[in-house]
C-alpha cells in the first residue's frame, strides 16, 4: 500500500480547495459572526434576564451576565433591526459556513488523528469550533424555523453555546490570522471572478494539506464555487428577510414561519401563539374577565368598561420576535402603563412591573418590566390595534405593548399588574 503524504489526503482531490479558497471564505465568517455575537448577546439583554426570575431563562450564568444593562426603549425600532439583522445574517451564513466545512474537510479527517500535545490541542479547538458553530447555528435555525425539538430550553443551549464558540473563534482567529491573511494574497479574488473552469488550477501546495497531492480534473471554477455559495446566501435572503423588513419581500418570505401576513384586517398579523395554543378562551377574557392592579398595599379591579373609561393613548409601535420575524408598526390604543401604575399610588417615578395572563400555564405567561419601560409614555395595556378591537389571539382583552422589546414582553391576555414588583412568585 502507498503512504500518502500529508497533502494528498486520500480521497479529497477536489482542485478548488486550498487556504486561499479557505481564507475568502474565513473572511466573510470574521466580518458576519461577530455581528451574530454582538446581535445574539443584545437580543440576550433586552430580555432583562437580571430583573426577575420569569425574564432569565439562564439563571446559572454568573459572570456571562456582568455585560447586562437596563435595556432602553428608545428608538423603538432598535430591537427589530438588530434581531432581524440576527436572524437574516445567521441564515444567510449558513451556505458560507457549509463551504468552509467543506474546504477543509481533509483536515477533519486528517490521519493519524492524534501526532502530537500540539496536534492534540489543535484539534480539540477545531471540535469546539465545529461543533460549536453547527450547534449554534443549528439550535438558532430549528428555533426559528420549526416546532422546538432540542431537549431542554433553547435559550441555555443557544447562550452558553454562545460563549463556546466566542472562545473557539478567538482562539482559531488568533493561531490562523496571520497565514490566512498571507493566503489571500496568493490570488487575486478578481483573476479569480473571471477564470473559468477550464482554465482553474489548483493552488500550490501547502503545509497544511488543503490542496490535493493527486488533484481531479476541475468540475467547477472558483469564481462557480463562490457563486453558488453568494446565490445560496442570496436566495435565503430573499425567502427569510421578508419577515423583519416588511414591504414587497414580506411576499417572498416563503421559509420564514410568521413571516407573511396571515389574514387581513387591522389583526391580520402574525400570531405567535393562538388562544387556543395558550388554553386560553372566552371564559376567561368574556365578561367575567377584570383586571386587577396591585402595588404599594392597594388592590384596585377593572372591568373592561371601566378601562375603557380611562384615557385613552394611542402609539405606533411593532411586534418583533426573537425569531426574527416582526410586523410593520401597528397603532396600538389603551391605557398608559403608567396611568395606572398611578391607580395604585405610584405617581412621580414609574416602578417596576410584574404582568401576568390569564394563560394557565406556559413560560411566556408572565413577564417583568423594568421602570423605563412602564414609565414610557407609548408603553400601554393595550385594548385595541389598527382601530378595531384586539383579536382573541393577539390578546382580547388586554395585551401589554412596549417600545424596543422582544415580542415576548407584549404578553397577551393580561390578568394582573403588580406594580413595584418584579417576582409574585414570593408574594401571591
Ligand atoms: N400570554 C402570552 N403572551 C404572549 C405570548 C404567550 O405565549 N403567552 N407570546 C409572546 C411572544 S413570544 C410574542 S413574539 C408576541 C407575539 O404577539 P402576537 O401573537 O400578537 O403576534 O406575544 C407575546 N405574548
Ligand atoms: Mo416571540
Amino acid at each position: 500500500m502507498r503512504v500518502l503524504p500529508p497533502s494528498s489526503a486520500g480521497p479529497w482531490r477536489s482542485p478548488l480547495r486550498g487556504p486561499w479558497l479557505t481564507s475568502v471564505l474565513g473572511m466573510v465568517l470574521l466580518v458576519g459572526i461577530p455581528v451574530l455575537f454582538v446581535t445574539g448577546l443584545l437580543s440576550y439583554a433586552a430580555y432583562n434576564p437580571d430583573l426577575s426570575p420569569v425574564n432569565d431563562k439562564t439563571p446559572d450564568k454568573g459572570l456571562l451576565g456582568l455585560y447586562l444593562f437596563s435595556w432602553p426603549t428608545h428608538p423603538y425600532w432598535l430591537y427589530r433591526l438588530t434581531q432581524g439583522i440576527h436572524v437574516t445574517f445567521g441564515i444567510m451564513l449558513v451556505p458560507v459556513l457549509l463551504a468552509k466545512l467543506w474546504s477543509v474537510v481533509p483536515k477533519l479527517f486528517a490521519l493519524p488523528p492524534l501526532r502530537s500535545v500540539g496536534h492534540a490541542l489543535e484539534r480539540l479547538s477545531l471540535l469546539l469550533l465545529v461543533g460549536g458553530g453547527l450547534f449554534e447555528f443549528t439550535t438558532g435555525l430549528l428555533n426559528v424555523q420549526l416546532d422546538y425539538v432540542f431537549p431542554g430550553s433553547f435559550y441555555p443551549l443557544h447562550f452558553y453555546g454562545a460563549w463556546v464558540f466566542l472562545g473557539a473563534v478567538l482562539a482559531h482567529v488568533a493561531l490562523r490570522l496571520p497565514a490566512a491573511l498571507r493566503a489571500i494574497r496568493t490570488l487575486d479574488l478578481r483573476a479569480e471572478l473571471r477564470t473559468p473552469t477550464v482554465r482553474t488550477r489548483p493552488e500550490p501546495a501547502d503545509a497544511g494539506g488543503l490542496v490535493p497531492g493527486r488533484p481531479a480534473e476541475p468540475t467547477m471554477s472558483r469564481r462557480g464555487a463562490l457563486g453558488m455559495v453568494g446565490l445560496g446566501s442570496a436566495a435565503l435572503f430573499l425567502v427569510t428577510a421578508g419577515q423583519s423588513v416588511g414591504g414587497p419581500l414580506r411576499r417572498t418570505a416563503l421559509l420564514a414561519p410568521h413571516g407573511r401576513a396571515p389574514g387581513s384586517g387591522p389583526n391580520g398579523f402574525p400570531v405567535n401563539k393562538t388562544a387556543a395554543a395558550a388554553r386560553v378562551g372566552l371564559r376567561d377574557t368574556g365578561a367575567g374577565w377584570r383586571l386587577t392592579v396591585r402595588g404599594n398595599g392597594h388592590t384596585v379591579r377593572l372591568t373592561l368598561d371601566e378601562l375603557r373609561r380611562l384615557p385613552q393613548h394611542g402609539s405606533s409601535l411593532p411586534i418583533a420576535c426573537v425569531e426574527g420575524w416582526s410586523t410593520g408598526d401597528q397603532y396600538w390604543e389603551g391605557v398608559r402603563l403608567r396611568d395606572l401604575a398611578a391607580l395604585v399610588g405610584h405617581h412621580a417615578d414609574a416602578p417596576d412591573v410584574f404582568v401576568e395572563s390569564v394563560q394557565p400555564a406556559g413560560s411566556f405567561r408572565a413577564v417583568a418590566l423594568r421602570a423605563n419601560q412602564v414609565g414610557d409614555p407609548r408603553s400601554l395595556l393595550a385594548l385595541r390595534v389598527g382601530g378595531a378591537d384586539l383579536s382573541l389571539d393577539h390578546g382580547r382583552p388586554a395585551r401589554v405593548i412596549v417600545p424596543n422589546a422582544p415580542g415576548v414582553m407584549n404578553t397577551k391576555w393580561v390578568r394582573r399588574l403588580t406594580f413595584g414588583s418584579t417576582d409574585v412568585g414570593e408574594r401571591t
